[in-house]
């Protein structure tokens, strides 16, 4: 399991939390994948399509004997798992899960571009991101996260709507 991933959680239907919950029980279930650890949650205005309601995003990092493309089928069969619909581009679901990093490693194919492309416009990633793994690099990008998040307009968009407060992986949501 020498593979280390980012991943991005959003939920913005239903019981949020719960498929937020949900999707990390179901990822660490795999004997090949060890969630390793969570950030706080976060309430954040919808970008993009805004006309939707607010989301709840998160970041954990993981451990993954899986190669980015076995990730990404394991990653979607959740999502359907789960009862995210795909309707609108960008529109509300249940859940998403998108693959942010995947060691430093920079992957193009058909269907996965890796580094997330949108994830340094979004302070919905970067914040929870930079709360995990605040020294990470990314693959292409000179910058560090704070100097990205310097430069961000919609942080005032992202706030902390469920505080993690210890180290271990599931606590956030023992309480
Ligand atoms: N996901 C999108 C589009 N817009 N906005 C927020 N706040 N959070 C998201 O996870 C999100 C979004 C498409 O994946
Ligand atoms: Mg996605
Ligand atoms: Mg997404």
């Amino acid at each position: 399991m020498d593979n280390t991933v980012y991943l991005s959680l959003g939920s913005n239907l239903g019981d949020r939390e719960g498929y937020l919950r949900q999707a990390i029980e179901f990822l660490n279930d795999d004997s090949s994948i060890s969630v390793e650890s969570v950030s706080s949650i976060y309430e954040t205005d919808p970008v993009g399509y805004i006309d939707q309601p607010p989301f709840l995003n998160m970041v954990i990092k993981l451990q993954t004997s899986y190669s980015a493309t076995r990730l990404l089928a394991l990653i979607q069969t959740i999502e359907h798992r789960l009862k995210r619909k795909r309707e609108i581009h960008w529109g509300p679901r249940t859940v998403d899960l998108d693959i942010l990093l995947y060691n430093s490693e920079s992957i193009t194919t058909k269907t996965l571009r890796i580094p997330h492309p949108r994830m340094t416009e979004r302070a919905f990633v970067m914040i929870p991101l930079r709360e995990i793994a605040p020294d990470v690099t990314l693959p292409g990008w000179q910058f560090s996260l704070d100097q990205i998040l310097s430069e961000l307009q919609d942080k005032e968009g992202v706030r902390i709507w469920k505080r993690k407060n210890g180290d271990g992986v599931f606590e956030l949501f023992e309480s």
